[in-house]
């Protein structure tokens, strides 16, 4: 195995979840009381913003209730203590990565402590509830702010860095995934691809299992503080 330098990390909906934060396709999941294409679309944002507006104001406002959990902080660890390249890609719209300290990261999918203006494309930090159609502070567009999500058919924030992260990748780790949505689900072959060596932190096999040389089960707040203890010894050599 090449020494490892280059880190890419991918985190989903799992990270959260012992932080109290639903995921998507879990028991009691988000999509659970949705269907996706209900709020989670242009389409759905178009036909009924009350609806979209209600279920991310929702979420935005659960925020201040959770904490990073010691998951978060040992991703934040890392961060703060690894040599080499790091980038940590998350699916998540949460904050719980940043309230944790991480700061080599990226939200693919958005914020949801962000606005997106659907007229001119700014996007300006959001607190508080959004279903009343704020005008958007760059172009004054009469409610033209959105939540600053991904929805389905909508393109994934910074493509370009994770595709070149991943091309100089030694190691990609995914954690907390279901690796049932696209582009996200497909790192792992990208990664493999360029001579990457490949790493799953999952309670339970994800769609992608397979595309892993390696997958270790269990929760995030037992798996992740121990690989990153792990990898932190190994750079101490
Ligand atoms: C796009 C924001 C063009 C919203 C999200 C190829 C094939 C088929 C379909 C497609 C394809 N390419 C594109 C598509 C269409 C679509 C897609 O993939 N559809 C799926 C349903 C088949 N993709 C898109 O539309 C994307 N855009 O493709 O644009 C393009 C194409 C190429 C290149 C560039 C552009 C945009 C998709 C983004 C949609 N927005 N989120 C919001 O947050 O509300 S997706 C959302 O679901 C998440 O962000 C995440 O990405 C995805 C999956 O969720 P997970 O995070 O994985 O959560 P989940 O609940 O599913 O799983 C949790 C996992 O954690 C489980 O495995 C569980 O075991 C584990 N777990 C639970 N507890 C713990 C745990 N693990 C550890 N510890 C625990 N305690």
């Amino acid at each position: 195995m090449t020494e490892t330098r280059n880190i890419v990390i991918l985190t989903g909906a799992g990270l959260s979840a012992e932080s109290g934060l639903a995921t998507f396709r879990g028991p009691d999941g988000l999509w659970e009381g949705h269907r996706v294409e209900d709020v989670c679309t242009p389409e759905a944002l178009a036909r009924d913003p009350v609806m979209v507006h209600r279920f991310y104001d929702a979420r935005r406002a659960a925020l201040p209730t959770v904490a990073p959990n010691a998951a978060h902080r040992a991703i934040a660890r890392l961060d703060a203590e690894w040599a080499g390249e790091l980038l940590i890609v998350t699916q998540n719209v949460d904050d719980l990565h940043e309230r944790a300290g991480a700061k080599r990261m990226l939200h693919m999918h958005g914020e949801l402590r962000s606005a997106l203006c659907a007229e001119c494309g700014a996007r300006q930090g959001w607190e508080g509830p959004m279903g009343h159609r704020p005008d958007c502070a760059n172009c004054a567009a009469p409610g033209g702010l959105r939540p600053d999500i991904v929805f389905f058919g909508e393109m994934p924030y910074e493509m370009e860095r994770i595709e070149a992260a991943l091309a100089e990748a030694d190691l990609f780790v995914s954690i907390g995934t279901s690796g049932a949505v696209y582009p996200a689900a497909g790192f792992v072959q990208t990664a493999r691809h360029h001579g990457s060596d490949t790493l799953e932190l999952n309670l339970e096999p994800s769609a992608g299992s397979y595309f892993f040389a390696e997958t270790r089960l269990g929760p995030a707040t037992e798996l992740v503080p121990a690989w990153v203890d792990e990898v932190l010894a190994g750079q101490r050599g």
